[in-house]
């Protein structure tokens, strides 16, 4: 199936807007159609480098009208579903929102992409699903079990996406992605924030002992992996997409530090998150064999890389510093 034309909820958010600065320019502005709704974490600076490329829309998914009223306008025959609130920190405080957002958000997308015909719906679902792992790795196969309210929401998304499959012969393929990190992460997920706070002239703060195991993914590849699914991904299936670059976050925290040439004792430990979910860990065996797709950053270079990146872009880390103060008061 060709793509003709594309809607992309959450394209002014940290994975989706490198997802459009992906593929813009290989499609006419007007079969780009992004759709967000420019929460706390949506910001359209990270696509002015693609301005005038898409078609934008401020909306909310869980707003039906207005939903319903863009389908029916642009017709997208595939649709790209990044839009979600995306903290799990936030989630503890405030679940209210995840529901809203992650799950009835998903259904009404899902109601308009059947109404208007969509030939492929891609979920962006998450690792977290599957709960955490001691040992070993999750494949597509394993039990949906999550933990956290924000990974509850995404999981009752992800298996609303499946009933729909079962049920409509919904077009849809999902895909779980490991922990993102690069260029315009909202300073609220660990790696940003610990750039942010070093170069504020404080201390990385480590939840816990820092023991809790990440799989990191550069999120270049990690949209890459998205455009490998949107091209080849077959309806109906999920794909897991990790790097395999596990790291436990004091020694995610010390290689940062290193790499800022920053004194090795920038850190603090400090109160442990609730639920604290010990380590994820992605089998990604599927999109490598059948799709194609390999990472090309390792933690290494995809550190040095965002850290080049946030010294570029100092001021755009530190306009999110009033927020971020408030959030971890
Ligand atoms: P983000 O928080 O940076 O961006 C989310 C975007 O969605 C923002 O632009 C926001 O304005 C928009 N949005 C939120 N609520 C909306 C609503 N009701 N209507 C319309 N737009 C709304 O998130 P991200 O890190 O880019 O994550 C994108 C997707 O990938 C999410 O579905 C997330 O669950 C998933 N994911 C993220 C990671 C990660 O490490 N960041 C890993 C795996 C999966
Ligand atoms: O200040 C901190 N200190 C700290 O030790 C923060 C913010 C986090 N942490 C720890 C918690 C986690 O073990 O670092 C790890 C990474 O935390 P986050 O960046 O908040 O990410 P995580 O909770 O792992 O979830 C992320 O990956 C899966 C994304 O936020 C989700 O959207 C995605 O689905």
């Amino acid at each position: 199936m060709k793509n003709k034309k594309i809607l992309i909820t959450g394209a002014a958010g940290f994975i989706g807007s490198a997802f459009v600065r992906l593929i813009a320019g290989k499609y006419a502005a007007s079969d780009i159609v992004v759709v967000d709704k420019l929460t706390y974490a949506g910001d359209l600076k990270r696509l002015e480098p693609v301005k005038g490329k898409f078609k934008f829309y401020k909306t909310d998914i869980c707003n039906k009208k207005q939903i319903d009223r863009i389908f029916a306008q642009e017709k997208p025959d595939t649709v790209l579903h990044f839009a979600a609130e995306s903290h799990v920190d936030r989630s503890i405080t405030n679940p209210t929102v995840f529901i809203e957002t992650n799950i009835k958000g998903t259904q009404i997308l899902m109601d308009a992409a059947r109404k208007y015909g969509v030939k492929k719906f891609i979920f962006i679902s998450t690792d977290e699903v599957y709960g955490e792992i001691a040992n070993g790795k999750f494949n597509e196969k394993s039990q949906i079990k999550p933990n956290s309210p924000y990974s509850a929401s995404k999981a009752a998304a992800d298996l609303l996406v499946q009933a729909y499959i079962r049920t409509y012969r919904f077009p849809a393929v999902i895909i779980r992605p490991s922990n993102n990190y690069g260029p315009w992460q909202y300073p609220e997920k660990l790696l940003p924030l610990a750039i942010l706070r070093i170069l504020g002239g404080g201390k990385i703060p480590v939840y816990g002992r820092g023991i809790n195991v990440r799989e990191w993914l550069y999120v270049e590849d990690c949209v890459r992996g998205v455009l490998l699914v949107l091209q080849k991904g077959k309806i109906g299936e999920a794909y897991n997409l990790g790097s395999s670059c596990e790291s436990r976050n004091i020694d995610t925290v010390k290689l940062l530090l290193k790499t800022l040439n920053a004194a090795p004792d920038r850190f603090e430990f400090v109160k442990d998150r609730l639920g604290h979910d010990i380590r994820y860990s992605l089998d990604s065996g599927r999109i490598r064999k059948e799709l194609g797709w390999r990472p090309r950053f390792k933690l290494v270079q995809g550190l040095k890389s965002t850290v080049d990146w946030s010294l570029k872009h100092e001021n755009w880390l530190k306009s999110k510093l009033k927020d971020i103060n408030k959030l971890y008061k």
